[in-house]
């Protein structure tokens, strides 16, 4: 018996898939399409089990619509821009774009060795200038649009380092290269408007209903966050505004139910009213409250409460009452209007405060919980409000604030505008120019691209674009005097924002234009889009929000671009995230190595549905390979006939018709998994069915060994033999998208076929063969027999008599009940 080596077969198959382009898609055709494409990875030097799982994922369905002849695109490249590349510059000396273009080649070899069908003839990598190019002018066509607008922002600044540090470079409030306390440092940054969008954003998610895993779509609007509330003024009492030169605290609430239980007023650090009053506050005032401006947005969530009196009072627009205003650490400057009506009755966090400073609460709304009562409840003022709850109330008061001048209902966006610019060498650079004399105004077209220079030396201070020597000297577009090139590059997330519609335009056009909107009009919406849920936000908006602007740039027709999307779950060792860190990393070239490819992918797929979590388990990799190792062995006993033998299926017995039946069930599995996106691809019931398939096929095997013993039919064991070779020809159909180098390997051998084809269903095969009768006497169950299902009715009856003989043998039979398929029963007298 000749045994099974993944190495030998892998590499053969793999080489001529190479050789033959064997996954390119083919442009201008006509036929139906599929456009697969799991989300690309960032070249960090080596796969890990997370992108394995993805990549196997997206194969499966890549080779399964190839296999039902879709024209099918399978794309990869590399998001190649980013802060990794210049960390590993600095540690490592050498350049960003030496690191990234040897790390994307170690990476391709890696893909191959797993046989993934990627149509390498669109391969991309993002830091490529021909992409930068086309992304430096859809900037600029923003920005003639006004979709781009600079603004002064606050940034990580190090005052050591003098540099600009991303959020992830500040470890507890300090730099992680020198340990100096980061403060906060106001400058121009470059904007996109996807507020703009924001309403189309959150509408569309609708039409992703049910397409989109329910757990993103949330996500995603929460983010989008739009709310209804009162945006409302508090005037300040007529000392304090004289001295700040302020008239009204302007606030937005939700709440406006819960207005009269307001016992202070709140504002952001950076308020327009702390910034009049500063110098009138206390040294010790003015030093907390820069601390906190110190503090960046993201740990000021977490951080503990921390307030100051402000020292001035506001009137209560609704009751005239005087309160306190303070400054609040978590009052955000940028949502609403950076200060909020405080309620610590129905506010976890204006009862955390209130209680911290000693500030009165007062109870707005009926309850029987204790305090702060957050839920709905009736108004317990004693006006006009008293007793309504909920919008009602909201509605009511919302009403009287407009009536009266107070204020207004607005809607209010959680959602930010996107802040675009970075002060990093490794990223496309922004294709703004400045002059003394006109302002910033983009580059000329037939600049582009602007490229990155390449003497630099990355040394983690500061972007040393801004001090190369060359890159910002630049003419005016417009005056054409000397003036500076803008030395800020984009964020990364611009370019995984339209990768997937350039994969779509022929790469042979790529040079010519950014978008050829026939291609992309064809091959979009993706039709099924895999990544890691940790892009549910962030870049899955950033793409939505891209396709939307390009779209109305003119470069294509449509308003989603991800049809269907499937969130695979993460891979697990022990219980825990496979990290280094935590030393329980599985390296995928360990197990190709040991196991070969085939066994990786049948693991992946088999170990766990795709959406949910796989704990990784030596012994399912061993189990596996053992199932590929019979299925290759076990081969040669289908006899080999090169066609697909035809069966009649009058003369099979029931161990024949059930191991068939199996097959069939097998292939019914796949076709409700792949098509039917049934449970989001439960690849692992599909391979189930395999097994039992295959296992079947062998209770004929030993059955034959008996029947050929005893009396030699040779015309069942030629059944046989049609049925293993039929088999065999629809399991290898079936398991090409999961385990495909041995399946190629043994359709070669066993059918000399060019491809594998999709087999179509025989439904009659997988009609039961036998049928369980439950026999009852008077409604109460006697027995029960199984009966060929091809048996008619009076045959049944007579053969349930015979089962039921002893209980009929003294009485009469007054009626018989047949119920096909299930029953038989006899009213006696
Ligand atoms: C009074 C109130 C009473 C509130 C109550 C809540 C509960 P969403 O729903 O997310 O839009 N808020 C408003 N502006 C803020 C800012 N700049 N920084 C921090 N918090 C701010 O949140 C709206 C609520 O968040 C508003 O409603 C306000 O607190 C707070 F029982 O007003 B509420
Ligand atoms: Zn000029």
């Amino acid at each position: 018996m000749r045994s099974y080596n993944p190495k030998t077969i892998e590499k053969k198959w793999q080489e001529r898939w190479e050789r033959e382009g064997a996954f390119e898609p083919e442009w201008d055709s006509p036929k139906p399409k599929k456009y697969i494409l799991s989300m690309f990875p960032y070249p960090s030097g080596a796969i890990h089990m997370g992108h394995v799982r993805n990549y196997c994922i997206g194969d499966a369905l890549a080779r399964y619509y190839r296999m039902r002849s879709f024209n099918v695109l399978h794309p990869i490249g590399f998001d190649a821009f980013g802060m990794p590349a210049e960390n590993a510059a600095i540690k490592h000396n050498t350049h960003p774009k030496s690191w990234t273009y040897a790390n994307m080649e170690a990476m391709r070899k890696e893909f191959a060795t797993l046989g993934l069908s990627f149509s390498r003839g669109q391969d991309l990598a993002t830091c490529d200038p021909t992409y930068t190019k086309w992304e430096q002018k859809f900037f600029i066509e923003m920005w003639e649009k006004g979709l781009i607008y600079r603004k002064k922002a606050l940034l990580n600044w190090c005052p050591n380092d003098q540099t600009v540090l991303a959020n992830e470079q500040v470890i507890d409030g300090k730099c992680w290269r020198c340990d100096t306390q980061v403060v906060q440092k106001e400058m121009e940054q470059y904007y996109i408007k996807i507020t703009h969008y924001a309403d189309e954003l959150l509408a569309d998610l609708a039409s992703l209903e049910g397409k989109w895993s329910p757990q993103v779509l949330v996500m995603q609007r929460n983010w989008i966050g739009k709310s209804h509330g009162l945006q409302c003024r508090f005037p300040l009492e007529s000392s304090a505004a004289k001295r700040s030169g302020i008239e009204s605290l302007e606030i937005f609430t939700t709440r406006a139910d819960t207005i009269f239980g307001v016992t202070y007023c709140a504002v952001a650090p950076e308020h327009p009213l702390v910034k009049a009053l500063f110098d009138s506050l206390s040294r010790e005032h003015q030093e907390s409250i820069t601390a906190m401006q110190n503090t960046g947005a993201r740990e000021r969530a977490t951080a503990p409460k921390q307030g100051v009196d402000l020292g001035v009072q506001v009137l209560h627009p609704l009751t005239n009452e005087l309160l306190p205003v303070w400054v609040a650490n978590f009052v955000l400057m940028d949502y609403g209007s950076g200060a909020v009506m405080s309620v610590p009755a129905h506010d976890e966090r204006d009862f955390e405060f209130a209680s911290l400073y000693h500030l009165p609460i007062k109870q707005a709304l009926e309850s029987s919980e204790p305090l702060p009562c957050t839920s709905e409840g009736a108004v317990l003022d004693s006006g006009a409000f008293h007793g309504l709850s909920g919008d009602y109330a909201r509605e009511a008061i919302i009403k009287h604030c407009e009536s009266h001048g107070l204020g207004e209902g607005v809607v209010n966006y959680r959602l930010r505008d996107w802040g675009v610019s970075r002060q990093r060498y490794w990223g496309a650079p922004i294709p703004i120019v400045h002059c003394e004399d006109c302002g910033a105004l983009p580059e000329r077209l037939e600049n582009l691209p602007i490229t990155l220079p390449e003497d630099v030396s990355i040394t983690g201070e500061g972007n040393p674009l801004e001090k190369h020597p060359t890159f910002t000297k630049a003419l005016c577009p417009k005056c054409g005097k000397p003036a500076r090139r803008e030395s800020d590059t984009m964020d990364t997330f611009m370019e995984s924002s339209w990768y997937f519609l350039r994969y779509a335009t022929n790469s042979t056009k790529w040079e010519k234009c950014a978008l050829d909107s026939s291609d992309v009009g064809y091959w979009l919406q993706v039709d099924e889009y895999i990544g890691g849920i940790e892009h549910a936000i962030l870049h899955l908006l950033y793409a939505r929000f891209f396709t939307k602007v390009l779209r109305d740039l003119g470069y294509h027709g449509f308003n989603e671009p991800f049809a269907h999307l499937l969130t695979q779950g993460m891979v697990l060792k022990d219980g825990a995230k496979m990290a280094k860190s935590k030393g329980n990393v599985i390296n995928p070239s360990d197990i190709l190595q040991a196991y070969g490819a085939d066994t990786a992918r049948l693991f992946m797929l088999f170990a766990a549905p795709p959406i949910k979590e796989l704990e990784w388990n030596d012994n399912g990799v061993e189990g596996a390979n053992r199932f590929i190792r019979r299925l290759y062995e076990r081969a040669q006993n289908a006899y080999v006939s090169k066609e697909i033998p035809a069966i009649d299926t009058n003369m099979l017995d029931s161990v024949q018709k059930t191991a068939r039946k199996k097959i069939y069930e097998a292939l019914q599995k796949s076709q409700e998994v792949f098509t039917k996106r049934q449970n989001n691809y439960n690849f692992n019931t599909l391979i189930a069915a395999c097994m039992e398939a295959f296992n079947a096929l062998h209770a004929l095997e030993s059955e034959e060994k008996g029947s050929r013993d005893s009396d030699g039919n040779s015309d069942r064991i030629k059944i046989n033999a049609d049925i293993w070779t039929e088999g065999y020809y629809i399991l290898l159909s079936i398991l090409e998208p999961i385990i495909p180098h041995v399946c190629w390997e043994l359709s070669e051998e066993l059918f000399a076929l060019e491809n594998l084809r999709e087999i179509a269903l025989d439904s009659s095969a997988l009609a039961d063969s036998e049928k369980t009768y439950a026999i009852t006497i008077n409604g109460k169950k006697r027995a029960e027999i199984a009966l060929p299902s091809t048996m008619g009715k009076d045959e049944i009856i007579a053969q349930a008599k015979l089962a039921a003989q002893k209980w009929l043998a003294d009485v009469t039979i007054k009626k018989e009940i047949f119920v096909p398929d299930k029953l038989v029963n006899f009213v006696v007298g």
